[in-house]
């Protein structure tokens, strides 16, 4: 039976979702979360305590992830000899930088051992920045000053130049350590990299994903010579080539054949971003759904047929992997945000279970950005107006505050939706799933499959293969649970919260 894979390497796991071809069901899920790797020192996936707020990951972590999941995923008797295609999304912006020789090293792969060790001595950088890493404001005042303005960048990129965009990041390594870049011959994002994984050679960008580097000219699809000469110097030659996500870039290695039993016939598609994946994933990329992601990072994206961009400078314009584009605003106090809270209540998710139902006072507003935030971009720090409020009240206010910094997006989007559709590890918690609701003013829904960019991956492996787009999204993509708002006077607190968030600029 001919079955569809899809692989999501995000911030805190590996995750991958298989799709029966003939039913068009999932048969089999699995995720691997990155903690259980403990050799590399990354419990929740990334390098804590790096100087100077560095945010970076060890890129060894995402090569063992793979090789560990998949092992599991044959001993768990997945049918891997029966996979035709196969995609696979990462978390957008991260990079990778190896030294000359890579694909040749992919090329050959002894499939008797392990992924990780045949890799060791390929990177020139030992660490890869992430998305968490806001350490490039300097890099983005000089890159967007090259260019002639923030607003040029914006026009070419998607985005005005960001901190934890890839060029930016690149030119921080340039000017950090000089020979390192030198001695990097390609740099990978971390879709690419784990593309590259599967096919055993360079895979391409995709243009989902690739929009996310302030690197690619939005409009051609491909990179741009401006946009490269004021990042870093011969960056064309260490970048891989830009291609449509629907075009697929290889057939699965010997090693995967060897080792796991693939077919050697299984194409490959060019991964993605996680938020690009989950778009599709979440039957959202035709415009009409608005999607909101509660994953470590809270996004909020949806399918648009033009490019429209954000005056504040923190709203994006990624390609859609189904064609045409989608916007997208990033809100970095999401998941870890509310760790850190529930921790300092001393409560647990049942508290935030509760906050659903909690009733608040019209003037309980909380500016939630424990870290440093990017959308707006402001320093961390907690701010809540009424700490003598009981513990799911002062949980409700926290929540609304992260509802309510998402709900103002919309408005440069020019998005009214009449739906939300909620995903991500934290979407299944019934209360924040309520605040939302209640803030959006719009009934939520929510699909039973976990991981929607795994999902998404293995949707776009699945149409590669010849499956209808329109039969998937029926098959996958209906929600299982839907929350139906409730009036609890949000729109005054809404006014309020405005008011507070200003007044902290
Ligand atoms: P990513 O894809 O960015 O790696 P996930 O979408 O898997 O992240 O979400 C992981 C997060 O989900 C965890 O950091 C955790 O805070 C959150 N989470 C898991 N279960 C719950 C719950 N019951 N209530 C609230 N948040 C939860
Ligand atoms: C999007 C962003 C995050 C990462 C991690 O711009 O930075 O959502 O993709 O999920």
């Amino acid at each position: 039976m001919p079955h569809a894979l899809g692989f999501d390497s995000s911030t805190q796991s590996l995750s991958a979702v298989l799709l029966d071809l003939d039913t068009l069901r999932i048969t089999h899920e699995l995720s691997l979360p990155f903690g259980e790797l403990t050799d590399y020192a990354s419990p929740r996936g990334f390098l804590e305590n790096l100087s100077d707020g560095q945010v970076h990951a060890d890129p060894r972590l995402w090569v063992a992830a793979l090789d560990v999941l998949v092992q599991r995923m044959k001993d768990a008797g997945w049918p891997l000899s029966g996979v035709t295609a196969i995609s696979g999304s990462g978390q957008q912006h991260g990079s990778v930088y190896l030294k000359e020789g890579f694909a040749a090293r992919l090329a050959t792969l002894d499939p008797a051992r392990p992924l990780g060790p045949q890799l060791e001595g390929i990177y020139s950088r030992a660490t890869s920045p992430i998305w968490m890493d806001g350490t490039t404001s300097a890099e983005c005042a000089e890159i967007a000053a090259t260019l002639g303005g923030a607003e040029v960048v914006c026009a070419r990129s998607g985005s005005v130049a960001v901190e934890r965009f890839t060029g930016p990041q690149i030119r921080a390594f340039y000017k950090r350590d000089p020979q390192g870049y030198a001695d990097t011959a390609r740099i990978h994002l971390v879709s690419s990299f784990l593309c590259s994984l599967l096919i055993g050679a360079d895979a391409p960008i995709d243009t989902g994903d690739g929009a996310g580097m302030n690197l690619m000219n939005l409009a051609a699809e491909d990179w741009d010579a401006g946009l490269l000469a004021a990042t870093a110097p011969d960056l064309a030659a260490k970048l891989p080539p830009v291609s449509p996500a629907s075009k697929p870039c290889g057939t699965v290695s010997a090693w995967l054949v060897q080792r796991f039993g693939f077919d050697p016939s299984c194409i490959v598609l060019p991964f993605s971003g996680d938020n690009p994946s989950s778009l599709v994933g979440m039957g959202a990329a035709t415009p009409g759904r608005v999607v909101v992601s509660l994953g470590t990072s809270d996004t909020l994206f949806a399918a648009m047929t033009e490019p429209r961009t954000d005056p504040e400078g923190c709203g994006h314009v990624f390609g859609n992997p189904l064609g045409g584009y989608m916007t997208l605003a990033c809100i970095r106090n999401g998941s870890l945000a509310r760790e850190a809270f529930r921790d300092q209540l001393g409560a647990d998710w049942s508290a935030f279970e509760a906050a659903g139902d909690a009733d608040l006072p019209e003037t309980a507003t909380t500016i939630p950005f424990v870290a440093d935030e990017i959308t707006p971009k402001r320093p961390g720090g907690l701010s809540e107006a009424d700490t003598s409020l009981a513990t799911p009240q002062r949980v409700r206010a926290f929540l609304e505050g992260q509802a309510f910094n998402l709900l103002r997006q919309l408005e440069w989007m020019h998005l009214k939706p009449t739906e939300l559709c909620l995903t991500g590890g934290a979407s299944k918690n019934n209360g924040i799933a309520r605040v939302f609701a209640d803030v959006f003013g719009v009934p939520v829904s929510r699909l039973s499959v976990s991981n929607s960019a795994a999902l998404g991956a293995a949707m776009r492996a699945a149409i590669a293969a010849g499956a209808p787009t329109e039969d998937l999204v029926k098959s996958l993509c209906a929600s299982d649970s839907t929350i139906q708002p409730t009036d609890r006077g949000t729109p005054a607190r809404y006014g309020n919260w405005l008011l507070a968030l200003r007044a902290g600029a």
